[in-house]
């Protein structure tokens, strides 16, 4: 079942909520305790102390108009709650991706978050459903870099442009652009560099690559930035994101290691603290380990 799968894949996630919470409703507690509770949980689960007390006084409120407080009644409201942060107004207002629409996407993040493989599974995606991708390898800081995104192209058979090793990487985009033009391609991904350290750089570069794809690409084709982040980095990840956005129209994010991690909850806080819809998770290294974000699913995966 898809079902069990989700909730397989967010085992860690899963238990950094579930343990706590069958733990709290485990003794008879006066019903402001469990809600206390349960906030502090939702904050150790990295949900954000911000975030985690939104919901948390929702909740309150929305115990004080009715009558059942059982813990069936209780982890009803939250789930609905948790959901709201999820699928707010603003969010809504963004377009999700759309698989059958025409597309360049940029994808960006810091260096180990997972962007070359986020690209490689999204490739799978796409050319599953009949689409003709073409990869654009502009992390050109390392040789490495580009082989990696080389072997993405050669198990989904789809074709790339690789710039050199320093070349570049806005020249790599820009021959890119052309190929996708001339190609008949309905999809174009580009890997791009996280490297940190030299943040103005970065941003110039991304910039760069922005205005290039701007230029050169039609705008009845849909245009998408992703930012990938990873999700065992907890609050940190948060925060590099607002770096990134300050700089970067992000138009969605991907969020990987959602296998591995017991800070998942920081979907909650990424989402109302930046109003950036997650579109895609990841739950493992392999080609397959991608899920469509799915609010609903996902709350009630790990609740
Ligand atoms: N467990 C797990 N590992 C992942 C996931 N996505 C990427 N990785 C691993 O994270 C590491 C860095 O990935 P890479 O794509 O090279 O990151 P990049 O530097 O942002 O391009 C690799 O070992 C990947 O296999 C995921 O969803 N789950
Ligand atoms: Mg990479």
């Amino acid at each position: 079942m898809f079902f069990d799968k989700i909730k397989e894949n967010l085992k860690k996630t899963k238990e950094a909520f579930d343990v706590k919470m069958s733990n709290i409703f485990a003794d008879k507690k006066d019903i402001n305790e469990v809600i206390d509770e349960i906030e502090e949980t939702l904050i150790l689960s990295d949900v954000g102390y911000e975030t985690s007390t939104k919901i948390c006084n929702k909740l309150r409120e929305d115990l004080k108009k009715q009558v059942e407080k059982d813990e069936q009644a209780i982890k009803t409201l939250l789930r609905k709650e948790m959901t709201d942060i999820l699928l707010s107004d603003e969010i809504n207002k963004i377009d999700s991706i759309e698989l059958n629409e025409p597309q360049v996407i940029l994808v960006v993040g810091v260096n180990g978050v997972g962007k070359t493989t986020s690209i490689g599974k999204l490739t799978k995606l796409y050319t599953k459903a009949g689409k003709k991708v073409l990869l654009a390898a502009a992390d050109t800081f390392r040789a490495g870099a580009i082989d990696q995104l080389e072997v993405w192209a050669k198990r989904n058979d789809v074709d790339i442009c690789a710039g050199k090793e320093m070349q570049d990487p806005a020249s790599v985009i820009f021959d890119a652009t052309k190929k996708f033009n001339d190609g008949g391609y309905d999809v174009l991904i580009c890997d791009t560099a996280g490297r940190l350290h030299n943040k103005k750089n970065l941003m110039d570069e991304l910039e760069k690559m922005k205005r290039i794809i701007d230029k050169n690409i039609s705008e009845d084709i849909h245009k998408e930035t992703i930012m990938v982040l990873d999700a065992t980095t907890g609050q940190n990840g948060a925060i590099q994101a607002k770096l990134f956005l300050e700089k970067t129209d992000v138009t969605g994010i991907f969020l990987t290691k959602l296998d591995s991690t017991s800070k998942g909850g920081v979907v909650f806080s990424i989402v109302d603290e930046l109003k950036i819809p997650v579109k895609y998770i990841g739950v493992g290294e392999t080609i397959d380990d991608i899920e469509k974000f799915d609010s609903k699913s996902f709350v009630e995966a790990i609740i």
